[in-house]
């Protein structure tokens, strides 16, 4: 745990300082997603409470239009950001298209990626639920932003990073620098703490998180692996506990402190899985690479994966670096099947059979 008392906006500022041809775009980028943090935090902490206290007539009740939370989370992120000149687009999952940014405002060198409110389902079961987001630079010639400045793999990321709104707010953030640094809201002053500085995940694994309540649609070689992991098959590893809440953002940061795996394998039905590419794996891969681990589709390195789509999905395997190369030599073994169906699909030869 940190010891000395460091501001998120005073940590991404001497961050800056280390880098003299930064030009601070970036780090008012990071400070406005932690802006967009407090927000939706500060939504998310009542949200339980909308039914009872909301207006009869679907109001909030603070007079406002009551909103999805996930939409709101969304609209908050957007409204941040349109009209500061340090975008030329931005990706939602909550959007079908490109987010242009609006004609009157001047178009920056960075796109955002984002999930706004990953998890949202779990809102009402008061589980906690996240936001993950990710920046690429623009590579194209032309003011706006294009599918060629968006659809890069996720090893060009200039930035990424997570807020989980659990029992505490926290937001984790890592720069093509390196460094994987956690900080907690504060409430009572409204402002994010260094708590955990330099996350690494440890090299002793505690849990694997997946849902196996799907194990008899995975494949041979993800179910060997799963017994692996409950030192059930094969000699010699320790056997892991199983934790799984059914949200992203949540059982990655317990793997980042933790250590361990979380997966969301591909399989017969649906080879790609679940995660989207763009605005889940990449940001979650960048920032366990930077903490020392991997993130795999059961094939190769997410980080190496080129998209060919907006809401392009991958299954996903992250944490311990040994755990997830364990992952896919199961599955090179045992699931050849299986890599017949995706790999046309991950390098956009085919599209979801
Ligand atoms: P399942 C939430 O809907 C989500 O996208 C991730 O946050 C989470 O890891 C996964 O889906 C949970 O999916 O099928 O286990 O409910």
């Amino acid at each position: 745990m940190a010891e000395k008392t460091v501001t998120i906006e005073r940590h991404i500022t001497e961050k800056q300082k280390q880098h003299p041809q930064a030009t601070g775009t970036l780090t008012a980028l990071l400070y406005d997603m932690a802006l967009a943090a407090k927000m939706i935090a500060s939504q998310v902490r009542h949200a339980g409470l909308i039914d009872i206290l909301g207006a009869a007539e679907g109001r909030n009740v603070y007079g406002e239009q009551q909103q999805k939370l996930d939409v709101y989370a969304d609209s908050v992120i957007f409204k941040l950001n349109d009209h500061t000149h340090r975008l030329c687009a931005m990706v939602s999952e909550e959007r079908d298209e490109i987010i242009e940014i609006p004609r009157k405002y001047g178009k920056g060198r960075y796109v955002l990626l984002y999930d706004p409110l990953d998890g949202s389902s779990n809102i009402d079961l008061n589980v906690s639920i996240g936001t993950i987001f990710s920046i690429h630079r623009k590579v194209s010639t032309g003011g706006d932003g294009t599918l060629e400045d968006i659809l890069q793999p996720g090893s060009r990321l200039v930035a990424a990073g997570y807020v989980l709104y659990g029992s505490s707010t926290m937001m984790v953030y890592t720069t093509e620098q390196g460094g994987v640094h956690g900080f907690t809201l504060e409430p009572s002053i409204g402002e994010f703490l260094l708590s955990h500085e330099d996350i690494r995940i440890p090299s002793r694994a505690t849990y694997y998180s997946t849902n196996q309540g799907y194990e008899k649609a995975w494949t041979h070689g993800v179910r060997r692996f799963t017994k692996w992991l409950q030192g059930i098959d094969g000699e010699g590893h320790p056997s892991l506990g199983l934790r799984y809440t059914g949200s992203l953002v949540a059982d990655f940061h317990r793997t980042l402190l933790r250590g361990g795996v979380f997966y969301y394998p591909g399989d017969m039905q649906q080879p790609e899985g679940k995660m989207r590419l763009m605005v889940e794996a990449q940001a979650i891969a960048f920032i366990a690479r930077h903490a020392g681990g991997y993130a795999s589709d059961g094939y190769g390195d997410i980080l190496e994966i080129k998209p060919h789509k907006l809401h392009q999905r991958t299954p996903l395997f992250v944490g311990s670096r040994d755990l997830v190369v364990q992952a896919e030599h199961f599955i090179r073994q045992h699931d050849q099947d299986w890599l017949k169906q995706y790999l046309p699909y991950r390098e956009g030869r085919q599209d979801a059979p």
